[in-house]
């Protein structure tokens, strides 16, 4: 009898707590399509006749504040003066995280750091002209005084942010600037995190935890800059190719704004004249715009922007020469950019360039090296490449936050596509406020990256909790609000939730899933891969009728751990592991939906402390260092062996080392 009362009652808890659970996620909350700040600005600082650019990357000074009272430095003002003058500072490498540079725990310190240093401005800057302060990216929330004054504030990691300083600088002398940086991750922002006061050996103590497992490293992660800039000077130049003729001619349309004009926006006699070179500096198109600063150029016998191993030519890029021009043709501003001329198009079953048919054979990546974390490394940058290359790969996704500027350019010259993914990771806990700082994230990154050729889908998420309603509404929101800032590029998400319970594959124009078949489901059965993976991808593409990548799948590995036969963490397993998938993607490329897989990862990476992470995730293709294991060698084959098949690629001569005459 009182068995059966407590079971009657653990029943009427339980038909509760799941009545509570289908009531959450049947009814949804009420979100509204607020605007968002729209991004002025901040084209990639380069030199040009009428402009200046000055580096500030170096050695600054730097204070850790006491995690128990993170806003001390406002409240003591400590950017009134130099740093050093209310702290004791240590120097920092800038850029870089701020986290294993030094020996002790800087490394998980969760609140506000301060930089400062001092620089000089010359005498010549004052001259009729402007001065602005770029930082290309401070992870997380940045506060930045010059001189003791404010003169910017933006929250979002990887992102560019500037501020005109023209008036705050003293010419011809020193000045100071002060950067306070806080890395702490809340609910609402992106990616969302949680703060927790909890007990520790000394009475209580911050905890910030988070669900994504990539290390939440912080600082000045990319290069500072100060340039200089005419009084009305070229403020955006938004660009747009389009082929036509099959391939033969290409179209440039471009639109620039214009800051500082001192006649009124109606009888502007500004305009632009624009002109086209190609790679040997001849001039191929021109045009001079009206007052409506916009125009098109035509390039006859055009050399169409191709993607690494799909033409022997790729990444080819002309220079777009924009000039501002007053009414009596004097030269008031001149920008260079590097144009790709391609076209992007999709529908139910494919995506394509130029008119031809892709496949995706890439990775998932970190900015993530020893030492520096996320900062900033050209070193790194282009061992990566190299890899990339070496590998046969022809894209990436910038999981699971924009990546550099400096590599965006990079990957244009060299032809590697890139999904371009915000911010926003494992996103769940769906408000308004999250959905506000959510569109901002891809508003700003749109307005960076809209004119990379490399960048050839958007990626609004990564394992977003799609299963609610309100996870409905809310990707229906984020995806039309990316759609409006680019209708030229097709939308995707990396989503992990099963295909049965997803709410967001709707709104996407092509389906992305990350899935871990014998490692994180079924771990170790590897005759439990290849059938689970085409029938997922099948499940998707039927539930949505829209083009299938997979966007995630690998096993963690050791370099040099070798068990056979094959064992979870060995180097036999991660490659049993990828050449099932290899099976299934065959499989799955005969429907004539499957467009790409990616592996993940393309290198180890560091992760918050965890008992299922070696010293972090060690998915790696290569290892931390940048050294192939075992699998980069057949991944090579692969990816090689698909650009032949696919695109009539060569194959490079050491690929197949020589073992015996075979006799048939
Ligand atoms: C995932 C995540 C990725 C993780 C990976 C893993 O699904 O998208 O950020 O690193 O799994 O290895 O756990």
């Amino acid at each position: 009898m009182c068995r059966n009362k407590k079971l009657m009652e653990a029943f009427s808890f339980f038909s509760l707590v799941t009545g509570l659970y289908v009531l959450h996620s049947s009814i949804a909350l009420l979100l509204l399509n607020k605007e968002v700040p729209i991004t002025r600005g901040m084209l990639y600082p380069r030199e040009s006749e009428t402009r200046e650019v000055h580096s500030l990357d170096g050695i600054w000074n730097f204070v850790r504040s006491d995690p128990d009272n993170p806003t001390q430095g406002i409240r003591d003002k400590w950017f009134e003066k130099d740093l050093s003058k209310s702290q004791p500072t240590i120097p920092m490498p800038v850029p870089a995280s701020y986290n294993d540079i030094t020996t002790d725990n800087l490394r998980d310190h969760v609140g506000t750091v301060w930089y400062d240093r001092r620089f000089f401005v010359p005498r010549s800057w004052r001259t009729d002209q402007r001065v602005w302060l770029r930082f290309g990216s401070v992870h997380y929330e940045a506060y930045v005084w010059v001189n003791g004054k404010r003169v910017v504030k933006h929250e979002m990691g990887h992102l560019p942010f500037e501020a005109e300083v023209t008036d705050v600088l003293m010419y011809g002398s020193e000045n100071r600037i002060t950067v306070m940086c806080d890395n702490a991750l809340i609910q609402t922002s992106v990616p969302q995190g949680k703060i927790t006061e909890v007990p520790n050996d000394n009475g209580m103590t911050i905890v910030q935890s988070y669900t994504f497992d990539f290390f939440n490293y912080a600082g000045i992660h990319r290069s500072v800059h100060l340039y200089t800039t005419p009084k009305t000077l070229i403020e955006e130049v938004k660009v747009t190719t389009n082929l036509k003729n099959q391939n033969a001619d290409g179209e440039v349309s471009y639109s620039v704004s214009v800051k500082g004009s001192v006649v009124n926006e109606a009888d502007n006699d500004l305009h632009i004249q624009a002109n086209l070179y190609d790679k040997e500096g001849l001039l191929v198109a021109n045009a001079t715009s009206d007052g409506k600063l916009e125009g098109e150029l035509q390039v006859a016998e055009v050399k169409p922007w191709w993607p690494y191993l799909m033409h022997p030519d790729p990444g080819y890029l002309y220079q777009l020469e924009i000039k501002l021009l007053a009414a009596n043709e004097e030269l008031l501003d001149v920008y260079r950019l590097k144009v790709g001329l391609r076209t992007l198009s999709w529908d139910q079953t494919q995506f394509l360039i130029n008119g031809k048919s892709v496949y995706f054979r890439g990775f998932g990546r970190h900015e993530d090296s020893d030492i520096r974390g996320k900062g900033l490394d050209n070193a790194l940058m282009v061992r990566d490449f190299n890899l990339l290359k070496w590998i046969g790969a022809n894209a990436y996704r910038t999981s699971h936050y924009p990546y550099s500027e400096e590599s965006m350019q990079f990957a244009d010259e060299h032809g590697i596509m890139i999904i371009d993914e915000c911010p926003s990771v494992d996103t769940e806990n769906f408000s308004q406020e999250l959905l506000g700082k959510h569109k901002s994230s891809l508003e700003q990154l749109i307005h960076r990256d809209r004119n990379h050729p490399s960048v050839v889908m958007w990626s609004i998420a990564n394992e977003p909790r799609t299963g609610s309603l309100t996870a409905d509404s809310y990707f229906s929101l984020v995806a039309n609000f990316t759609r409006s800032l680019d209708k030229t590029r097709p939308i995707t998400a990396a989503i992990a939730t099963p295909y049965t319970k997803d709410q967001a594959g709707r709104h996407l124009d092509i389906i992305s899933f990350n899935r871990y078949n014998a490692w994180y489901t079924n771990t170790g059965r590897l005759d439990m891969v290849t059938q689970n993976v085409i029938d997922e991808a099948v499940a998707w593409n039927k539930a949505y009728q829209k083009p299938v990548i997979m966007s995630e799948y690998g096993a963690d590995t050791l370099e040099g751990l070798h068990i056979q036969p094959a064992y979870v963490w060995s180097e036999e397993f991660q490659m049993e592991v990828f050449s099932r998938h290899f099976k299934a993607f065959d499989e799955l490329r005969k429907k004539g939906w499957f467009i790409g897989e990616f592996v993940w990862n393309f290198a180890d990476f560091k992760t918050a402390q965890s008992y299922t992470r070696v010293g972090g995730n060690k998915k790696g293709v290569f290892t931390r260092a940048r050294q192939p294991k075992a699998v980069a060698h057949l991944l090579r084959k692969r990816y090689f062996a698909l650009g032949r098949d696919l695109d009539q690629c060569n194959i490079p001569e050491d690929i197949f080392i020589y073992i015996a005459e075979w006799k048939s």
